[in-house]
């Protein structure tokens, strides 16, 4: 029968909340939920389209064990486990558990089952793992853990001054209910909405301000605006004076910024960045978002620094329409500048306890006794989405044993040794710790639309029979679980387990002992009454505030709410609570990037004759969703994921709309069908990400990490710089 249930969106990380009307397991139609905590009924063009990514002809039905190059053959999930399990073993005793490493754990929708991968990975003595926030947000996380030691969000419904840095909200999203939000500031005439990035964007379609940098040299342009806000005296002594530390080392650097010079630099005019600057500077409010513009590009670290002393030396934090520091259900990522953890090969620097993505190849191929030996891989495609394919796929190659964990036969499983079919984001219990928001911070638990295709398991039961099958638990271990007929007996045999040996196997523990008492087969939500509780101790206040009186109240509201939950609600000022240093201060000055600022003054360009232009590999369209959805036909514009290339550049190259171009960098080559774009500058060129899948055999578009190099990187965050690859263009016949 016809029927509307509630989910989100699986999409991009800001997972609206949708309905959806199913008819057998087709989805019909799709509408946002007006109920939505957090989206209020919005969505974009992109979640109508999500039938694609639940049915077709990509869906795994069975586990696969791997009999020859690229041929697999059905196996049984008995066979599948236990054969897996021997082989995890094996590695751990011969080479040692730290040796298993683990990539994934939730893409854009999903990361409750991977909140159970940590059990079997902890269980088995394995340290190091990774996923995509390692090639996009560990620059930002450092810097940020040294400025305040939390995450930050901005306020854009009630900001001033909105400020985008290398980042298209229009298409990219990143902030709830973005195109409604953008329209807004833009028609307001006491808001201004700022953008910097070199191409014209939709979002720089609706700016007041947009300074068009020559790609790659955000550092100078971000330079000359703080210069100019220290120069000029637009900065808030109070709020430097009381909550900061530093302001003097950073004066010491920007007082002398030539601001002509480096305005030259960025090739954006002098007196653009002075107005940017100064209505920064005099705002009411300014709230800013950088993406992977500036993040995935030269000088990436610095980038994030220089940026926030945008808003910090204004004093835009802790009030309506600025910037804050938030709450977590389950932090994303961990923020320790104590600890100074590298990675066994390679010694690359760990942030948020993640390994670089770059650096993982290099960690594998080599014949150093600490090389990681097995891999496990769950909802991800690191054949598509790490740089250089091939070399990763060498890497996947040459280890002893890899487990992809996947509702898609994708580039990455054909490559594994075993696949395991996991049930897909609308057929199992499923939520995101994408709950970034503040001064309210809310949290969806989603349930099942339709039930699991025959043959797949949700990821929560798929690590629970790992785990059974290498016996890390004992009966007798969960039985003082098993045993407590109430919840508060309960929370103490908990408390129990969380004081010793069985510590890291907590989501497991509460997996197989809560799980089952949960309504509607919700076992896969048992961790999240650790997270609740937890939570609920960490910021009692903001919990209570939230309309939960406690821990347990908590998990309840998040179990039986189909539209998402306020977590934590505070007001403005409320925002240095989650400011995490010793002081309560936020600290300044980042003396390794001071130096990086001051080094600026020695230009530096990375194309050369050989590879004249610069390649953005990797763009967010109207029609792009990372490798989620594989089906070509969901793409109802840009069906090819076309070359964008200015219309100078096409003249001089020869180029026609619609014809064909062949792209070569340092590390391969790819041709893709071109569109003329007055939106580019000469010398910039775009392909979009998450084009070159295998669908039914064919392969549509460009896969862009065919041509990246993974040692064109951050030095301190090993970020990759996918915006700014250097690279020559012909003409295709
Ligand atoms: N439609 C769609 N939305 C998505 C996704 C998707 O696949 N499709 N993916 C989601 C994910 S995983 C992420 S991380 C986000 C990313 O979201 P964004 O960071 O917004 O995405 P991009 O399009 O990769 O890059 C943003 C902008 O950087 C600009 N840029 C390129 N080079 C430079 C430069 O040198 N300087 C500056 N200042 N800008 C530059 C590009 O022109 C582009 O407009 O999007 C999320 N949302
Ligand atoms: N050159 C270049 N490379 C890039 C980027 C770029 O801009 N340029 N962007 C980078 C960024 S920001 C990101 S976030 C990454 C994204 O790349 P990845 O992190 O590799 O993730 P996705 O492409 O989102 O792939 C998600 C996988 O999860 C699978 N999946 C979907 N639902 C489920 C489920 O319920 N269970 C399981 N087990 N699997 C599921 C999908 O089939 C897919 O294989 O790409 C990065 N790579
Ligand atoms: S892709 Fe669109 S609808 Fe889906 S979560 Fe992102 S903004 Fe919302
Ligand atoms: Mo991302």
């Amino acid at each position: 029968m016809d029927q509307w249930h509630k989910s989100a969106c699986i999409l991009c990380a800001c997972n609206c909340g949708i309905e959806v009307l199913t008819e057998d397991r087709l989805f019909k139609r799709i509408r946002g939920d007006k109920d939505h905590v957090a989206s209020e009924g919005y969505t974009c063009n992109k979640a109508l389209r999500l039938e694609h990514y639940q049915n077709g002809s990509h869906r795994l039905a069975s586990p696969m064990r791997r009999t020859g190059d690229g041929e697999y053959e059905p196996i049984s999930w008995d066979t599948a486990i236990a054969e897996i399990a021997d082989r995890l073993r094996a590695v751990r005793d011969t080479h040692g558990g730290d040796k298993i490493f683990f990539y994934g754990g939730g893409g854009q929708g999903n990361h409750l089952g991977g909140a159970y991968s940590s059990a079997l990975l902890r269980g088995l003595g394995s340290r190091y793992r990774s996923n995509a926030l390692a090639q996009e947000k560990t620059g930002e996380f450092w810097v940020d853990a040294q400025l305040y030691k939390g995450h930050t969000a901005g306020d854009f419904e009630h900001a001033e001054v909105a400020v985008f840095v290398g980042k298209n909200p229009w298409q990219s999203h990143g902030i709830p209910r973005a195109r409604v939000v953008l329209k807004e500031i833009a028609r307001d005439p006491v808001r201004s909405l700022i953008v910097i990035d070199p191409v014209r964007t939709e979002t720089a379609d609706l700016a007041d301000l947009h300074l068009r940098v020559k790609p790659g040299t955000d550092a100078w342009c971000l330079a000359a605006m703080a210069a100019v806000l220290v120069q000029e005296d637009l900065v808030d002594h109070d709020f430097l004076a009381e909550r900061t530390t530093g302001f003097d080392d950073v004066v010491d650097t920007l007082a002398h910024t030539r601001i002509s010079d480096f305005a030259d630099r960025c090739g954006v005019g002098e007196e653009l960045i002075v107005r940017a600057a100064r209505r920064i500077g005099t705002a009411g409010s300014v709230s800013v978002l950088e993406d992977l513009g500036v993040q995935m590009a030269p000088h990436s670290t610095l980038n994030s620094y220089v940026n926030k002393l945008l808003w910090l030396l204004t004093g835009n934090f802790a009030k309506q329409g600025a910037m804050s520091v938030h709450s977590w259900l389950v932090p994303l990522a961990d923020h320790d500048p104590k600890r100074d953890r590298r990675t066994p090969v390679t010694g690359a620097r760990i942030i948020a306890n993640l390994v670089p993505c770059n650096v993982i190849a290099e960690e594998i191929l080599t014949d150093h006794p600490d090389r990681f030996r097995a891999m496990i891989i769950e909802s991800a495609n690191p054949s598509h989405s790490l740089a250089d394919s091939q070399r990763f796929n060498a890497a996947m190659a040459a280890l002893d044993l890899t487990v992809v964990i996947d509702v898609a036969m994708t580039e990455t499983a054909r490559r594994a040794d075993y696949v395991l079919p996991a049930a897909s984001q609308f057929e199992k219990w499923e939520a995101t710790f994408f709950n970034l928001e503040f001064p309210r911070n809310t949290f969806h638990l989603r349930a099942p639309v339709v039930d699991p295709l025959p043959g797949t398991l949700p990821e929560a039961e798929i690590y629970a029979r790992l785990v059974r099958a290498l016996g890390l638990v004992t009966a007798e271990d969960l039985a003082p679980l098993h045993e407590a007929d109430d919840r508060q007996t309960y929370a103490m045999a908990m408390f129990q387990v969380l004081s010793g040996k069985l510590a890291p196997l907590a989501p497991f523990v509460a997996y197989e002992t809560l799980g089952p008492k949960l309504p509607d087969g919700a076992a896969s939500a048992a961790v999240l009454w650790l997270a609740a509780h937890k939570c609920a101790m960490t910021f009692p206040d903001a919990v209570k505030r939230a309309g939960h009186a406690d821990g347990e109240a908590l998990f309840e509201a998040i179990l039986s709410s189909r539209s998402g939950v306020p977590i934590t609600l505070d007001d403005y000022a409320g925002a240095w609570r989650y400011v995490g240093t010793d002081d309560g201060r936020i600290h300044l000055a980042i003396p390794s990037l001071l130096d990086e600022l001051r080094a600026l003054d020695t230009p530096q360009v990375w194309t050369s004759e050989e590879f004249p232009f610069v390649l953005s590999a990797g763009e967010r369209r109207a029609f792009t969703a990372n490798t989620i959805i594989r089906n070509p036909e969901w793409r109802r514009r840009d069906k090819r994921g076309a070359l964008r290339v200015s219309p100078q550049d096409a003249e001089a190259l020869g180029l026609r709309d619609e014809g064909m171009a062949r792209v070569t960098t340092t590390r391969g080559s790819v041709e893709a069908a071109v569109e003329i774009s007055d939106r580019m500058q000469p010398g910039h060129v775009a392909l979009p990400n998450g084009l070159g899948l295998d669908y039914e055999q064919k392969q549509t578009g460009a896969s862009p990490n065919d041509l990246t190099d993974a040692g064109w990187r951050d030095p301190i965050a090993g970020t990759p710089w996918h915006k700014h690859v250097p690279a020559s263009i012909q003409a295709v016949s």
